[in-house]
């Protein structure tokens, strides 16, 4: 009998602790501990549970119902806390994480062209309005298109080693645009009316010179072209790229796929002639070379040698710092944004 007396002690103690400690708990992670504290392989109400073993049948059967209907009821009171803890914890979680559509945007920053892609644009852009078209060509080459076909004898110091990327003896990358011009003539007749631009390679570098540069090349050819087709064309360029009535003046010069041949300045678009940096004092600025196309030329394409035509070729890393008055070719090829985004889009 005093064995019974205790258990039931036991079980009112327990639930007196227990079911308010359940109601009150905040967190799930504490009601889990009041869990295995009273259920748990030594809770209080399993040691209870199991301490029934040792009881008379008759005692045993009555205890054992008192135990098991505390049991049933705390189990209850334990799935109805969880329900209400979860319930909070999603609430709180959807508050939380909810998204505010009444926030304004973010701004989102608009990208603009790399100068010197602008440059190259605008260039072949004017092309296009005076009636050329745009021709491309490998920048992996053949010395014959490179060299051989332009009139550029073996011995030239622009076919040593030491100025050209070999790839083999026969392959190399491109030092200027012009096999692409080749490459056109080969495969059209006259006329011819085009402009290559893209990257070409020379073992250079030094603040104005860079291993990879960008060339815009022109080529017309027609009956009856002359030297003063070749200025007109310049003029109009410059007119568009520099501004209407920018001063061109050219100076005698020597390519071997052109003759004559010229290198042509402006006048200087930072001090308007009067002597700059830029221009170094002297007023002007050289901005491209030109010429009338060399016989032997159109001679290696299969071009009737009476044919005439003239050529220009223009640096666009050089037209471009003389442009925004930039003395450092490597800066182009940084990236460093606080440089790139000196030139937002226009
Ligand atoms: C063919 C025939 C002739 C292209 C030409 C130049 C003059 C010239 C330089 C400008 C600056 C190269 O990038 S640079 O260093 N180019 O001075 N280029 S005439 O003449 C050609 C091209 C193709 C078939």
């Amino acid at each position: 009998m005093e064995e019974s007396a205790r258990i039931e002690k036991g079980l009112q103690a327990l639930e007196a602790w227990a079911l308010p400690a359940i109601e009150g708990v905040e967190e799930l992670e504490a009601l889990e501990q009041i869990r295995i504290r009273v259920l748990g392989r030594k809770g209080e109400l399993t040691e209870i549970l199991r301490s029934l073993g040792a009881f008379r049948p008759d005692m045993r059967r009555e205890a054992g119902q008192k135990a098991n209907a505390l049991k049933a009821k705390i189990e209850n009171a334990l799935q109805q806390r969880q329900q209400v803890l979860r319930a909070a914890l999603h609430d709180g979680l959807a508050v939380q994480d909810a998204i505010d559509i009444t926030l304004p945007g973010r701004p989102v920053r608009q990208g603009s062209l790399h100068p010197l892609t602008a440059t190259l644009y605008e260039i072949v852009e004017i092309f296009q309005r005076l009636g050329f078209s745009v021709a491309e060509g490998p920048e992996v080459e053949l010395d014959y298109y490179n060299f051989e076909a332009l009139n550029i004898p073996k011995d030239h110091p622009a076919r040593d080693m030491q100025d050209t990327f070999y790839v083999t003896d026969e392959v190399l990358l491109r030092t200027h645009t012009s096999p692409v011009q080749i490459r056109v003539m080969e495969a059209q007749p006259p006329p011819v009316r085009i402009v290559a631009p893209g990257r070409v390679y020379r073992r250079d570098a030094d603040p104005t010179h860079s291993p990879m540069f960008h060339q815009v090349e022109g080529l017309l050819v027609d009956h009856g072209v002359s030297f003063a087709d070749l200025k007109g064309t310049l003029q109009a360029f410059v007119d568009q790229f520099f501004g209407v009535g920018t001063p061109l003046r050219f100076r005698p010069s020597f390519f071997p796929f052109t003759e004559p041949s010229a290198e042509v300045d402006i006048a200087c678009m930072m001090c308007k002639g009067t002597g700059c940096r830029v221009c170094k004092g002297s007023g002007f600025l050289e901005i491209l070379g030109a010429g009338m196309v060399d016989p032997a030329v159109f001679c290696m394409v299969g071009y009737d040698p009476e044919i005439t035509g003239f050529a220009f070729g223009m640096g666009v890393e050089r037209i471009t710092m003389l442009r925004h008055g930039i003395d450092d070719i490597r800066l182009f090829f940084e990236n460093d944004l606080r440089f790139l985004q000196q030139f937002p889009a226009l």
